[in-house]
């Protein structure tokens, strides 16, 4: 866990300087390596170590917006995951996803850009891992701005009547980017949100990755012996502003240094000296993790870019023939809507 958290701090701070190549002085946002909108998650470690610390490869799990330490801490390969960012062809979606569309079916990982989307298909993943009687779970992380959406809320009552092995990963950094919480919710803790779906809640405190483990333990292995989801909130930090280039007006100057003498990275250091794990050790583990990383955005920088001639592939599954009963690539006639019904638009 401490690797994978030092991994993907490291991971984010090599990105930041990358990010900002090209984009000053007037935030350009389209300019330099990595073009678009980036969302750092330093401060979030502790929620996806401890969660997927539980996981094995054929286990599924989304992640919203802010996705790279979800990503590292599930395996998503990162040489790939890292020319997905830097928008190149041998990215893991061919360089047209970017950072906020990773998506490895190696790992059973996704991300979207839409609040509350992998919900839903992580519902459908342990809906599937259930109907072929395996005892795979799917996991579905989420910011605490998302709670109050319709695709989350119907997808816990779906995972509930259906008894469907998922865990609901509720991350509260307490801002849903300039929104603090408690002006869009009433309820204290999105966990309290599971009391309407008759499914057990549970709040972590703390940015706690081990308290996190715990949790996730117990979530995990109930999805997995089939009794059924869990949603669990985990207390994180946002150390970042929502994205880079946020010039963060809306929150109190002193907010940040507060939060970072609580990080949650030291927090599991300490636990681990108390355990006995020396320095040199901890060292080890973070300059290896400094190595794969500078190796991952090495190799990204040497990749290619797509030609914009294939911005149309691999868009659909099934690419709109010219005539309503055309041939597809399936070779099966077909009758769904082509370009022309579409009003040309692809
Ligand atoms: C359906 C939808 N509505 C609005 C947005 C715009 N949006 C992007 S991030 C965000 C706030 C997310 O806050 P939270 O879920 O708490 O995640 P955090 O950024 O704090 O990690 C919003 C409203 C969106 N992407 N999708
Ligand atoms: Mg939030």
């Amino acid at each position: 866990m401490y690797e994978e958290m030092v991994t993907a701090r490291y991971y984010e701070e090599r990105l930041q300087e990358e990010y900002l190549e090209g984009k000053q002085p007037a935030f350009d946002i389209s300019a330099g390596p990595i073009p678009g909108e980036l969302h750092l998650a330093a401060g979030h470690e502790a929620s996806a170590a401890g969660v997927c610390a539980h996981l094995r490869d054929d286990d599924t799990v989304t992640a919203p917006h802010r996705p790279h330490h979800v990503a590292i801490a599930k395996g998503v390969d990162l040489d790939r995951m890292t020319a997905e960012i830097f928008g190149r062809r041998t990215g893991l979606c061919k360089g047209k996803g970017g950072h906020m569309h990773l998506f490895d079916p190696d790992v059973n990982f996704a991300c979207s850009g839409i609040i509350a989307e992998g919900c839903p298909p992580a519902v459908g993943a342990a809906l599937a891992a259930k109907k072929r009687g395996t005892d795979s779970v799917a996991v579905a992380f989420l910011g605490e701005g998302a709670i109050d959406q319709g695709g989350f809320l119907e997808s816990l009552n779906l995972a509930a009547v259906h008894d469907l092995p998922v865990v609901f990963v509720v991350e509260d950094n307490d801002w849903a980017i300039s929104m603090p919480k408690g002006r869009v919710t009433d309820v204290e803790s999105g966990a309290q949100r599971a009391e309407g779906f008759d499914m057990p809640g549970v709040r972590v405190d703390y940015n706690d990755a081990v308290a996190v483990y715990e949790a996730a333990a117990d979530a995990v292995g109930r999805a997995r012996a089939g009794n059924g989801p869990t949603l669990l909130e985990v207390q994180v930090h946002r150390h970042m502003g929502h994205f880079m280039g946020d010039a963060e007006g809306y929150r109190p100057k002193d907010e940040v240094d507060r939060l970072k003498r609580l990080d949650p990275i030291d927090r599991l250091a300490d636990d681990l000296r108390a355990e006995g794990v020396d320095d040199e050790t901890l060292d080890d583990l973070r300059t290896e993790a400094e190595r794969r990383v500078d190796d991952a955005i090495e190799f990204a920088k040497e990749q290619p870019e797509p030609d914009p001639e294939e911005a149309y592939e691999d868009v659909f599954s099934n690419p709109p023939a010219s005539g309503p009963t055309a041939a597809t690539d399936g070779g099966a006639a077909s009758d769904e809507p082509t370009a022309d019904d579409m009003g040309g638009e692809r």
